[in-house]
């Protein structure tokens, strides 16, 4: 969970999903999360599994959807504060599958540490109009102080870009995710390189 996680977004996205997970699988990154509000479970089965097949050594997860990321065999989920709890998530994966919570405070990270999650999403950093429900922006000041308390990998995401991706990884988190920065440009591998190399 080192470095550039990428999400999926096919209404911001230039070039569609499919394009944007091969690039981002090019570009070497550990992780793949699809994202996908709206369209039917049916569609959103067919896409999760013929996205799953281009992350052949890429971990995959879904967003929200324990039973899509059951029915295609991913990696695992990323869940939200208002998705499904942790623990019933838990137990439909099994022990080995991955889950990572969103937090929005250093409660929330307690609880998700204690409930064992695998991973903290930590959002909204900056202020984004990517997902429009994400909440007042934390800032970089949360990002410290989880990373003192909680021993999870940590994970921001929010209004993250190259201006501002620094300044987070300083901070202390373990990756960054940047949607809008990545899937609006022309050569989504290049910006992802970008990001990695704040890592190196
Ligand atoms: N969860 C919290 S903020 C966010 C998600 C999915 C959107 C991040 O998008 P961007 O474009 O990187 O701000
Ligand atoms: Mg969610």
């Amino acid at each position: 969970m080192k470095g550039y996680y990428f999400i999926t977004d096919e209404d911001l996205s230039l070039a569609g999903n499919s394009a944007d997970v091969k690039n981002a699988v090019a570009a070497g990154v550990r992780v793949v999360q699809y994202r996908r509000k709206c369209g039917s479970t049916q569609e959103l089965f067919r896409e999760a599994s013929r996205l799953k097949k281009l992350c052949r050594k890429t971990l995959f997860l879904v967003n929200d959807r324990v039973d899509i990321a059951l029915a295609v065999d991913a990696d695992g989920v990323h869940l939200g504060q208002d998705d499904l709890p942790y623990e019933t998530a838990r137990e439909l994966l099994g022990p080995k599958k991955i889950i990572g919570v969103t937090v929005h405070t250093l409660g929330e990270a307690r609880r998700a540490q204690s409930a064992r999650a695998d991973y903290l999403g930590v959002s909204p950093i900056f202020a984004t109009g990517t997902k429009k429900d994400a909440g007042e922006p934390t800032g970089l000041e949360l990002i410290r102080q989880i990373k003192k308390k909680i021993a999870l990998p940590l994970v921001a995401i929010g209004g993250i870009n190259l201006s501002n991706a620094a300044a987070v990884v300083i901070a202390g988190a373990d990756a960054v995710c940047a949607i809008s920065a990545v899937v609006t440009k022309k050569d989504v591998k290049r910006e992802i390189r970008k990001f990695q190399q704040l890592f190196k």
